[in-house]
């Protein structure tokens, strides 16, 4: 079902299709905005995004986010398992999702 945006230029990284693009790959422009992004959710300035405020941010969008789907969603891109999504995490899954447009 995904696809990639193009070939692998680095090569060696025979990459698992379900792993999140890394942050390197990232265009700069992009990632400006996703770190915009991400600290508008992070509402603690912790460096990482919590359940809740996965379901603030998503209220405040005006959609209607359960807990229960938002730990879910924490939990699909918490590749350390700390609980919480850091801005590589995020950002990787977030241009994941958004090159498959
Ligand atoms: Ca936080």
């Amino acid at each position: 079902m995904r696809k990639r945006p193009h070939g692998n230029k680095s090569g060696d990284s025979a990459s698992d299709p379900l792993k999140p693009i890394a942050i390197e790959d990232i265009p700069p422009h992009d990632l400006t905005e996703y770190l915009d992004l991400f600290k508008t959710i992070d509402r603690d300035s912790s460096g990482g995004i919590e359940t809740v405020e996965l379901v603030y941010a998503f209220n405040s969008m005006g959609v209607d986010a359960s807990p229960g789907d938002m730990h879910r969603l924490i939990q699909g891109m918490d590749e350390s398992g700390d609980g919480n999504v850091d801005f590589r995490e995020f950002a990787g899954c977030l241009h994941a999702v958004t090159i498959e447009r």
